[in-house]
């Protein structure tokens, strides 16, 4: 159908129109504290958990960190997180994103903390998490190897929506058909500003610069802070 075949007809009222104003407010109070939030968004098993577990552990004793985990079921994920971080389990029930009161919720079961660093560790699901803006500052869309290159193409949402892609699990580019510069480059055709890492966690290439990176937006945070007036 072309654009001139139909007229758009509002039946409704913004359901999500309230999240994004909650989501706004929280990213305000989470910068005038210093927090960077990242929410981390990937289909299911493209690494999300590893990368915060090899985070946390490299940044043992120089940041603060906490992580809010969602999962559809179980507290497996936290429980893995919980001897490098303080986390708390976000248990959707069978919802395949989250939403702002979950995030409340999890925030209220850690007492608020004030630490260098969230992470938000989404459901894995390439699709609706790219809909809910949580009130991160960056939003990170880790892609497997083995997930295909194909994937910034086919779901344009999720990259358009992000600021960086993380592309996850690179000790198996030798056994995969897997093009990194394709893959990049697809995401730059609907998100030209992304910013792009390739590392893996399993054995800690590329950890570093993208501690780097992150440690680099939150002083960038930090600088342009709004200075409190009287
Ligand atoms: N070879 C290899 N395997 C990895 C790497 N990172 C994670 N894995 C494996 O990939 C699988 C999924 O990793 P997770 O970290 O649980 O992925 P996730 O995105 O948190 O998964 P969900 O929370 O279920 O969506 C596990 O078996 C990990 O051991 C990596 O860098 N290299
Ligand atoms: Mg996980």
């Amino acid at each position: 159908m072309s654009e001139k075949n139909y007229q758009r007809v509002y039946i409704g009222r913004d359901v999500l129109a309230e999240d994004r104003i909650e989501a706004a407010t929280q990213r305000d109070l989470w910068t005038r504290q210093g927090t960077l939030v990242v929410n981390l968004v990937s289909s299911p098993g493209a690494g999300k958990t590893s990368l915060l577990e090899a985070t946390a552990k490299h940044w043992q004793g120089r940041h603060s960190t906490a992580v809010l985990v969602g999962d559809l079921e179980t507290d497996r994920d936290a429980q893995r997180l919980s001897p490098w971080t303080k986390v708390a389990q976000l248990t959707t029930g069978g919802a395949c994103h989250l939403q702002m009161p979950l995030v409340r919720s999890g925030l209220r079961a850690l007492g608020n903390p004030r630490v260098d660093f969230l992470f938000i560790e989404n459901v894995g699901n390439l699709v609706c998490p790219a809909s809910h803006d949580l009130g991160e500052h960056l939003r990170v869309v880790v892609l497997s190897v083995t997930e295909g290159d194909d994937k910034p193409a086919k779901y344009p949402k999720m990259f358009r929506t992000s600021q960086v892609m993380v592309i996850s699990k690179a000790d198996l580019l030798p056994h995969v058909p897997f093009e990194v510069d394709a893959a990049i480059a697809d995401a730059r055709r609907t998100q030209p500003e992304i910013a792009c890492l390739t590392l893996c966690a399993s054995n800690g290439a590329g950890i570093t610069p993208w501690c780097q990176y992150l440690e680099q937006t939150r002083q960038r945070m930090l600088e342009n802070l709004p200075c409190e007036t009287t």
